[in-house]
């Protein structure tokens, strides 16, 4: 039997495209900006330290704003579950607010709930 060589090329061409558009598609990356309520620079070592998880490319929060901008992979991480490890860490979200028991061991001055806006500036 005659193998058509041309033949067997262009089917491995072919299905290395498939295969890297499905890499491609899995790979893609979402950025949301969401609140979360925090107060200095400890807040935005330990919420950013919270979002060192997989499926997250980057997150930077912001002390004046109150904003998160978080680039991740949906496929890997949802936002629910990247707010979840915001509250796991003690901080409330727009939606989702931690527990008291984890939010009560916050230092002091990370205490937005009673003291909003500590050293901000
Ligand atoms: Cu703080």
């Amino acid at each position: 039997m005659k193998i058509n060589i041309r033949l067997v090329l262009v089917l491995i061409i072919f299905a290395l495209g498939v295969s890297v558009q499905a890499k491609k598609k899995k790979k893609k990356v979402t950025i949301d900006t969401i609140t979360v309520f925090g107060n200095c620079g400890m807040c935005k070592t330990r919420i950013e330290a919270a979002l060192d998880a997989k499926g997250v490319k980057s997150a930077e929060w912001n002390i004046q704003t109150k904003k998160l901008v978080v680039a991740y992979v949906p496929a890997k991480i949802s936002l629910e579950e990247i707010k979840a490890l915001v509250t796991a860490a003690g901080h409330d979200t727009e939606t989702k607010k931690a527990e008291d028991a984890v939010y009560k061991t916050l230092p002091g001055c990370c205490l937005f709930r009673e003291n909003p806006n500590t050293h901000t500036d």
